[in-house]
């Protein structure tokens, strides 16, 4: 046992992430108000902040701390909302229920669900050019927004959507469906702990351990994922559990059974403490976060 209180290292984090959101989004009051209050709608929603929180951690792995990456922290969770927004469509996934209350667009309509998702799409690199304010080296914020431009579009998790969608209803292998879970899931985790450590004046050993830890961390991410949506209930997960199975989506347990893919979760977590061992004492949120990430409910 660590004794490493996660459960207070989340609480403290998610308020400076939530308060940081406030700060960046704009006001409700700043026309044109519609669009303003359907992003603060979905982002203010709730949610784990497990992304800002990983740029945050990457960066407290190499010495640097929450100040310094909190704009690209506030960025990740923008693109990831907007991923949601944009999948809960009726064009995608039709899904009525995201984070315990009505998705996007059945409060708002399709339209401004599509505009609002484009908006914190683009409002998230805007808050990545904000970030030089506070690094040593602006130089890194170039490489920054190439790498969180890749994680989310098409070689990343535009693409792995791409692939989800076009496999929906048939029958795929278990290449097709790591490809999927590692493009449309793991992608926008990896980078997220990736630029908080380069950020923080990582250097290329520790980028290089943070990078392989994110990548299992992200695939035993969506594992636990498929398999939540199995086990879990409107109550815990926020969203209708069973959606997979409606949609005919290939799923971890759908192919290799549940237990398999339970094993495979806990294999990938282990591999990733491992390669974070590189940290030291500073590893102890991210092995904490591993952890969580294969025992959650939510
Ligand atoms: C529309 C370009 C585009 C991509 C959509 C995010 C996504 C890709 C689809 C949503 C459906 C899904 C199961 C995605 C996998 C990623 C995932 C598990 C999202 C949910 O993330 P959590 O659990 O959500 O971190 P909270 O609400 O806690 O932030």
């Amino acid at each position: 046992m660590s004794g490493f209180d996660l459960q207070a290292y989340l609480a403290e984090r998610r308020a400076l992430v939530d308060t940081a959101l406030e700060r960046h989004l704009p006001s409700e009051a700043a026309p044109p108000l519609t669009i303003h209050r359907a992003m603060r709608y979905s982002v203010m929603a709730g949610g784990k902040r497990l992304r800002p929180i990983l740029v945050i951690a990457g960066a407290e792995a190499v010495g640097g701390a929450a100040t310094m990456v909190m704009p690209t922290a506030c960025a990740l969770e923008m693109i990831h909302t907007y991923s949601l927004i944009h999948d809960d469509l009726p064009a995608m996934d039709d899904d009525d229920y995201r984070r315990g209350r009505l998705t996007n667009h059945k409060v708002f309509g399709d339209a401004i669900a599509i505009l609002a998702g484009d908006a914190l799409l683009t409002l998230a690199f805007r808050l990545i050019a904000d970030n030089a304010d506070l690094v040593s080296d602006p130089r890194v914020i170039r490489d920054v927004v190439a790498e969180i431009a890749d994680a989310a579009g098409t070689i990343g998790m535009v693409g792995g959507q791409v692939v989800d969608i076009e496999s929906e209803g048939k029958a795929i292998s278990a290449e097709t469906l790591e490809y999927i879970h590692r493009h449309k899931t793991a992608a926008l985790i990896r980078a997220s702990l990736r630029v908080g450590a380069r950020l923080a004046g990582g250097d290329a050993k520790a980028v290089a351990a943070i990078t392989e830890a994110g990548s299992d961390l992200g695939l035993a991410f969506q594992i636990v994922d498929d398999i939540l949506d199995v086990e879990g209930s409107l109550e815990e997960l926020g969203k209708t559990a069973g959606s997979d199975e409606r949609k005919q989506k290939a799923t971890y347990p759908g192919i290799h059974g549940r237990e398999a893919s339970r094993r495979q979760a806990k294999m990938l977590i282990d591999r990733a403490k491992e390669r974070l061992g590189v940290f030291g004492q500073r590893s102890a949120p991210l092995l904490a976060l591993a952890d969580y990430v294969v025992e959650r409910k939510s």
